[in-house]
């Protein structure tokens, strides 16, 4: 009877394929109710003079199922590791691949680049807040109630009295209310309007600056611009100046450079005219400095902005402004 339980494990044994199999038979002979516990347990049932013969042979067989089933467990292992190495091969000849590496993005190389050109002059650069007071972005800059800046249509309101940005003069507003003349910094940054085409964002990126000191004039500007924009463009670009209007300068200029395209004869980027638009300037308006608690009668100064994002389509050659904001590599790597 004992006997024919070895040659029945052996059998079962036989037919083991997997460690799944072999898990199942384990179970089967040595689990806690397998074959040979229940074995053992009837040791109790036979004459107290049969037990240690009996329980020997019990023993002898347990170990010997033991070995076998270690045996064939290790025989399997081996045989699955062979089997994932097989299917596992690796295909030296593929190429490799590549890592895209990041570059740095057009509007921030240009922003640097006027950035630095404003820092050489003694100009510090100054931040302040995306989402703003209607005080700041209007108020305080002279823009009254009606004016068609403040019209629904251009202005991201979060509440009545609270709006993004639409230029970066608040930041302007801010640093003069916290310090006194002399003042000469630059404010940068994100700027919303409600507006989209292929030369409008609802974001897009501006720099504003402002000097003032007793005694700052209209040449100050002049000079000031004319140096930026030489260093900027090319110091044989033309520059000019054109009368022009905003609520918080007095008097106002445009200020236009000679076209970089076409040199001036004339292309479909200057349309025709010969010049391009770049900055806005003008004396601060002393409404701006009485509102911020400068007194006109002791300072003057003059204050401008630009655009980056127009900038950078000009001298990249960029016709759609939604280019900068796709961030495809291939794009990028161009500048
Ligand atoms: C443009 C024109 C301009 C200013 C911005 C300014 C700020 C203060 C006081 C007075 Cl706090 N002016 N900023 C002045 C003239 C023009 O921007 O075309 N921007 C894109």
């Amino acid at each position: 009877m004992i006997e024919d339980l070895k040659k029945t494990f052996l059998d079962e044994l036989e037919s083991v394929k997997s460690l799944a199999d072999l898990s199942n038979l384990k179970v089967k002979y040595l689990g806690r109710k397998g074959i040979i516990t229940a074995e053992l347990k009837s040791l109790s049932s036979i004459p107290p003079d049969e037990r240690p013969l009996h329980g020997k042979k019990i023993n002898d067989i347990k170990q010997f199922i033991e070995e076998k089933l270690d045996s064939r467990e290790s025989q399997l292992k081996k045989e699955e590791l062979g089997r994932q190495l097989l299917s596992d091969s690796l295909d030296i000849t593929l190429s490799g691949k590549f890592t895209t590496f990041g570059r740095e993005h057009p509007i921030n190389k240009i922003l640097s680049e006027i950035t630095d050109i404003f820092v050489r002059m003694g100009f510090s650069v100054e931040e302040g807040p995306e989402v703003e007071l209607d005080y700041y972005n209007f108020e305080a800059l002279n823009i009254p109630k009606d004016h068609p800046a403040r019209d629904m249509q251009d202005t991201f309101y979060i509440s009545d009295d609270i709006v993004l940005r639409t230029h970066t003069s608040p930041v302007q507003v801010r640093v003069m209310e916290k310090r006194k003349p002399p003042v000469r910094f630059i404010a940068p940054g994100k700027v919303y309007r409600c507006d989209a085409d292929i030369t409008h964002t609802p974001m897009f990126h501006q720099i504003e600056g402002l000097m003032v000191d007793k005694g700052i004039t209209f040449s100050n500007l002049k000079g000031v611009l004319e140096a930026f924009l030489h260093r900027m463009f090319g110091a044989d670009t033309p520059v000019r100046f054109r009368p022009s209007f905003f609520p918080f300068t007095e008097p106002s200029a445009e200020v236009d450079i000679g076209c970089i395209l076409c040199n001036g004869a004339g292309c479909r980027v200057c349309k025709g005219s010969g010049w391009l638009e770049i900055l806005g300037a003008g004396m601060v308006n002393p409404r701006v400095f009485e509102n911020v608690g400068y007194d006109p009668e002791e300072y003057s100064g003059f204050a401008f902005g630009m655009g980056i994002e127009r900038i950078a389509m000009l001298k990249y050659s960029i016709d759609d402004i939604r280019l900068f904001f796709e961030n495809d590599i291939r794009f990028l790597r161009q500048f």
